[in-house]
Order: C-alpha cells, then structure tokens, then sequence
C-alpha cells in the first residue's frame, strides 16, 4: 500500500500518512506527500486538502533509522516539501491525533490551520536526539507560539498536551472523539477556509509573535545562561537556540538555510549518534528473547510494599503514581506512622512546588493503607519486600508470605546486592520469585533492575516488564550476581576514587572532572546522597566475614572509615566527604583533606599531581570493564541493557549514550591499552577482561558483540 493515502471528502482532499507503527517521514512517504502537493495544487475538483495520519498517530517525525543512510537522489527532503505545502493557495489543515512530533510538528506547522483530538502529545523532541528540528521547526514554532514558548519547546524537547498546545497556539480547535471525529472537524475547517476565500494563514510568513525578541534584546542570553547546567558538554541545545535567535532576524528562506546548516554540523556527530543510540536502546530493552512479546501476563492491580522505609515508601509511592491500590506493611506501629508520614510530606513538597495539584496527592494518599498485619497481604497480586539487606531476614519474610499470598502471586524483592536464587529457596514457589530493584529515591528514579532466577516463570518475566512500563519506568531484565548490573559496575568507579583520593587528588578534584563528563554529581557527593554508613556497614561485614582480616587486595575503604569513625555520614549529618552548610551544596572541607593527606602518609603513598585525564580513566574504564565481563557471564542480555541501566539508574550522560556506547566512541583498543598500563602500575584487579580483550583485538566494539 501506498505510504501516503489519498481520499476524496466532496472537494476536500483526505491524505494520511501510512507508515506503520509511527508515520515516520521516511523517503517513501516523503516521496508520496511531494507527488500529492504537486498533484493537488493544480487540480480543479479540489478546493482544499486535509492531512492526517493513519493508524494510531499523526506522525512522531523523521524515521531515526534513516539518519546517517542513503536516500534516493530524486527524493527531497522535508524543508522544501514544506515550503511548497506551505505556499499552495488552496487551504491545508492538519488534523492531529495521538502523536504529532519533530517533523510530525513541523509538518502540522506548514498547514495552515491545526485541529486537534484528545490525549495527544505535542513537541519538537530533537534535542533529545542530539539534532535540532531541520525541516523549519525553529522558524515557524518562534512565529507561531511566541519566542520564549519555542525555546522552552524546543531546547527542552518536552512533548506537551493538546490543551497546552492550545493555549500557546500552536494548535487551533480541539476536538472530542476519535480520530474519524477530528478528519470531520478538519475537513468542515478546510471548507470553511476554502469558502471564506482568503489567502491562507502562512506560519512561516508571520511575524505578530517574533516581536517579544526585540522587546526584551537579552532573552537569549537569558536564556543561555538558565540553560547552562542542564546542557554542559553538548552542542544541540546551543545549536536550538541560535536557530530561534535567526528566526527572530532573518526572514524565513535565510533562516530556513541558516538551520540546514546547523542541523548538518549536529546529525553526523558523535552527540547525535550516542543519543539515536540511547533512543533504540531505550526500546530493544523490552525484548527478551526467550520470552516471547505475546506471553501471556498475570494482571497486577494490587500490590504489597514490606517495610516502609525510605525505600519501601518511595515505592509504594510508585505504585499509587500509577493508580495502583497498595498495602504498605510494617513490623511495629511506629516505624509505620512514620513511613507514611514520610510519604505524605514528599508528597506535600510535590504539591507545594506545584507540580501536583492537593486533590491528585489525596488521591493518591488515598490508595495508599498502611497495616501491621501480614494477613492484609493475602489477597494482594504482587508483594515487593523492602526491608533491611540481610539474607537470614529475608528468607524469614519470602517464607512467611508463601505461607500467606494467594497463589500465583508474585513475590518480588527489592534487595540490591543479595542472591535472588537464595531467597526463592524459602518458598514452595520459586517460579513466582522475581528481583525488582528499584533506585532511590524510587519515586523519581527511572530504572528498575529487575532480576531473574534460575527459576522464575516466563510470564512473571513478562508481567514485570510490562509493570515497569505501567509504573512509568524502565525495566531491564538482568541475572543473578552480586549487584546485579549497576551496582556491580558503581563498585569498581566507587574504589577507583577512594584510590585517587590515597593517591593525590581530592574528592572536589575528581567530583568536578566527573560532573564536567556529564554526571549529575561526583561519586563523593553521590556518596554523601547516599548516606556514607551503608557501604561503611557492608565493608565492616565482609571484614567480619574474612574473620577480622582484610582481603589481599588492596583496601579502598581507609580514608571512608575515618570520614565515618567521625559520623560525617553524608548530607543527612551536615558533613561527609564535604561540608553542607546549607544542608544540599558541597563544599570542600579542610579537615577531610587533612584525614586524606594523613592517610597517603600512614600508607606510605607520596601524594603526587593526579591529572584529570587520569581521574576519568581510573574512575569509568574499570566500570567499563566490569561492564564487559557482566555482558560475557550473561547477566545483562546486551551491550545497550548495561547502558540503559547507567542512563536512569545513575544519570550517565544521555549524550554519551551509556558507559558501553561511550568506550566504543573511545576505541576499545585504547581503554584496553589502558587497562593494561593500569594493571601494571596498581594491580590485577584492573586487568582488561577476556572480552574486552578480544573485541579490542579485532577492531570491534561492544556494539558488535
Ligand atoms: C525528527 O523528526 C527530525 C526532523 C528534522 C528534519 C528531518 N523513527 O516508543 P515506542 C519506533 S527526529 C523510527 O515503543 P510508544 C520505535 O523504535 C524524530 N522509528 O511507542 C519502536 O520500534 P520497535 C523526532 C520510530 O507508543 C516503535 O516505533 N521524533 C520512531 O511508547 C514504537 O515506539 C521523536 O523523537 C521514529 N521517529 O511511543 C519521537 N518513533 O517496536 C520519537 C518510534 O521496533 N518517538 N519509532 O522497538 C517517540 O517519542 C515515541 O516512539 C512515541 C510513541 C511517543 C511516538
């Protein structure tokens, strides 16, 4: 079937888009809509021509998958399209539903009249992919929602409601229905418009909007400087907002050929390539090979949260996000009056900074019970246990709830560290036992690691997966090991960092060299989040565990044992590897320097200069090398899984496109080279692994394994 369909409403013309799953602008439909502009606009039975899309959207713009391909040389690209869409005489309406985004936008912007269906999303996402929009974007969106708007829109990439859309007016009739009710709306505007026998309303010709810039002569650089953090180390943004800047000086075929230009530097760029790269990541992370798209799920629409701690509560909060009913339970009164207190002031902080309104926080408060009583749990779909990180407490509790959950419900637990097969071991079920590790704080958190025994059944794979999705997070099927992906990967950065710190650098030093690659913070102020107690209790542990004696290797934890023998347990104490004096920014803080500086001299280090390409590749290639060996053993299904996992589960820069797409941007062979070098100068433990190794030494990168 064609890519463009053509339909006759009276002497309206009907074109829809039909590109399955998303009308993507690929070459053939681009193709088709050129043919039917050149065809329609002399064509004396049609007065006027409504575009649509077929299926479930309007169009989510360019197909990514053709960037960086080949397109038949007679096949124009969408700018020029546009521009003739745009310039016809006869009336053209856009009637939107579902998804109208990046040339889907700039498609709709060259109509000259919008209708719009309910529950649809709008925007210019391209920043997100590391591009600008190419086919007019920045120069119709400024002309037609105002100057400030179209930079939020655009440099944001944020997609936003049709009623928003409305209001900024962007979109000119919403309309109730389904989609056949929005091309009836559109086709009776088309007519309207046609009758009335005006020129058309030409978005790129308007000028009424672009005033604001020349009101307010620093709003650009106003605007920078807001975006400043939230862009460091990328091009895109930057590149948006010149565009806008050239809208607001240019008329639109200057303009139109200054954002071509730009768009060219960005598309081929590494930026770009790392964020398409982080897109499709984003979506294969859903495809589990042995367990088939079509397994059938267990419905979930109650769930169990055991213990409501910081954890337990944030996650409860998760479920009550999405509207489910959940059951929080509490071994003593108190610790429970607590927890929901808790959940009650996070959500209070939500309301008051308005981004919830009081009547959605009681509506969720109100699916939220708390009990003492295990029993409460019997009828629930789901349980997610959330209680302290020990084994012999969590095989009492996985014992006690297959004494007690119905049959076929699923028993998940949230540990971070502990063996998933071990804790199925206390049930009769151990099919119904699945990890669901989630990040804290839960409720904001993307990622859940979610763990798969040894026996865990197919359709609990299956249900999970999809709850991730439902609960609006990104779920990555991993396997059993300690730490499973991110945590096992988050140790080596973490003792590449204490070691610098023995070594010579400070902890500011290596913060701000991590925060400069693209991390929301440093590992030391990551650790201070955290709260520095936990890794202290576990070192003292697995010491225990050694029978007092510390391992062979080389012990990373000397300089964090004295920070904590000092209760500088992080922010929540007011000081940890730095100081807090307003509770939240870290300031360096003499007295830790004088615990490292003391600490080099009792181990007997001569601090030396550490430069910050030596901090970038002590702290990231061991991570990526622990990623490598995760990926070998199996425990993460791919490459890209092991990025998605760094990407929402520790903020790895979505422009670096996750620790194993950025060592392929490096060249393995070089991070090998490295890791060798490494292993000579400080120990075995950085040795390249044999996969590593061996992707390294045939020119490959992980992209390839
Ligand atoms: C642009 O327009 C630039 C213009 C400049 C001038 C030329 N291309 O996300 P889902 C696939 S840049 C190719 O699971 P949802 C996706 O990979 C583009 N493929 O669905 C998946 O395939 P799979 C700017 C695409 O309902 C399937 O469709 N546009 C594209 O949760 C379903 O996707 C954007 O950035 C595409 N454009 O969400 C919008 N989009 O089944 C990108 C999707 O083989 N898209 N696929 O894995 C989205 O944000 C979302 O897909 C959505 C639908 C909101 C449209």
């Amino acid at each position: 079937m064609s890519a463009v369909i053509e339909e006759r409403r009276g002497r309206v013309a009907l074109l829809r888009l039909n590109n399955p799953p998303v009308n993507g602008l690929g070459w053939p439909v681009r193709e088709g809509l050129d043919a039917a502009v050149g065809r329609l606009s002399d064509d004396p039975d049609v007065d006027a021509i409504v575009l649509t899309g077929n299926g479930r959207m309007f169009c989510a713009g360019a197909d990514i998958r053709e960037f960086g391909t080949a397109t038949p040389e007679h096949v124009r690209r969408l700018t020029p399209i546009l521009d003739d869409l745009e310039g016809l005489d006869k009336p053209v309406v856009a009637a939107i539903h579902g998804v109208a985004a990046g040339g889907g936008m700039e498609l709709a912007l060259g109509c000259h009249y919008r209708v719009c269906g309910p529950k649809t999303k709008l925007g210019l996402p391209e920043v997100t992919l590391g591009i600008l929009p190419g086919a007019g974007g920045t120069q119709r969106m400024p002309r037609v929602a105002g100057v400030s708007k179209a930079l939020e829109l655009i440099v944001s990439g944020r997609l936003i409601s049709e009623k928003e859309a409305f209001e900024a007016g962007i979109v000119d009739e919403l309309v109730e229905g389904d989609v056949e009710a929005v091309i009836d709306a559109a086709v009776a505007a088309a007519e309207r418009l046609a009758a009335a026998g005006e020129p058309p309303r030409r978005s790129g010709q308007r000028t009424d909007r672009l005033h604001e810039a020349k009101d307010n002569p620093g709003l650009f650089d106003a605007f920078r400087e807001s975006m400043a953090k939230r862009a460091r180390g990328m091009n895109a943004p930057y590149a948006c907002v010149r565009c806008v800047e050239a809208a607001t000086r240019l008329d639109l075929a200057e303009g139109l050929a200054f954002e071509r230009q730009e768009f060219e530097q960005l598309v081929n760029a590494v930026e770009a390539q790392s964020m398409r790269h982080a897109f499709f990541a984003e979506r294969e992370v859903a495809k589990i090979p042995d367990v088939p798209k079509d397994t059938a799920t267990r419905p979930i629409q109650t769930a169990g949260i055991v213990g409501c701690g910081t954890m337990g509560g944030g996650i409860a909060m998760v479920f009550a996000n999405a509207g489910i009913p959940v059951m929080v339970v509490e071994n003593d009164q108190a610790a429970l009056d607590a927890g929901i207190a808790k959940i009650a002031k996070n959500y209070a902080a939500t309301v008051s900074k308005g981004r919830l309104t009081q009547a959605a926080m009681d509506q969720r408060m109100g699916l939220i019970t708390g009990t003492t009583d295990f029993l409460s749990l019997a009828a629930t779909d789901m349980v997610v246990e959330a209680v302290f990180e020990d084994m012999a407490v969590k095989k009492e509790l996985f014992a006690k709830l297959d004494g007690i959950c119905k049959p076929g419900a699923i028993l998940a637990t949230n540990t971070s560290t502990l063996d998933v097969d071990e804790i199925a071991t206390a049930t009769k079920r151990p099919q119904d036992v699945i990890g669901t590790h989630f990040f804290s704080p839960a409720n904001v958190m993307r990622l859940m690691e979610n763990v798969r025994g040894a026996k865990t059944a197919d359709d609990v794979i299956a249900t999970v997966m999809g709850l991730s999705k439902t609960l609006g997070k990104v779920g990555v099927l991993v396997g059993v090991c300690h730490g499973f992906v991110g945590n096992r990967m988050l140790h080596q950065y973490l003792r590449e960092a204490m070691f610098l710190v023995e070594e010579g650098a400070l902890p500011q030093d290596i913060d701000r060299v991590m925060y400069d690659f693209g991390m929301p913070m440093g590992p030391f102020a990551m650790c201070d989040l955290a709260g520095n107690d936990v890794g202290w209790r576990v070192r003292q542990e697995q010491i225990r565990a050694q029978g007092g004696k510390p391992s062979n290797t080389r012990y990373s934890g000397t300089v964090a044992d004295k920070i904590c023998d000092l209760g500088r347990f992080g922010q929540k104490t007011g000081k940890g590897w730095f100081a807090y004096a307003d509770g939240r920014t870290p300031q360096p803080d003499p007295e830790v320097e004088a615990i490292i500086v003391q600490t080099s001299k009792e181990l007997g280090i001569a601090r030396r200069a550490v430069s910050d390409d030596e901090i970038l590749e002590r702290c990231l290639y061991p991570l990526v090398n622990e990623g490598a060996k995760i990926l070998d053993e199996g425990i993460a299904l791919r490459a890209s899984d092991i990025d998605v996992v760094w990407m929402h589960g520790y903020g790895f820069p979505r422009f670096r496109g996750g620790p194993m797409f950025w060592a392929d941007t490096v060249g393995l062979k070089t991070i090998a080279a490295t890791l060798q070098r490494f292993e000579k100068d400080q120990g075995p433990w950085m040795a390249p692994s044999p996969l590593l190794l061996k992707l390294a030494e045939e020119g490959k990168g992980f992209g390839d394994a």
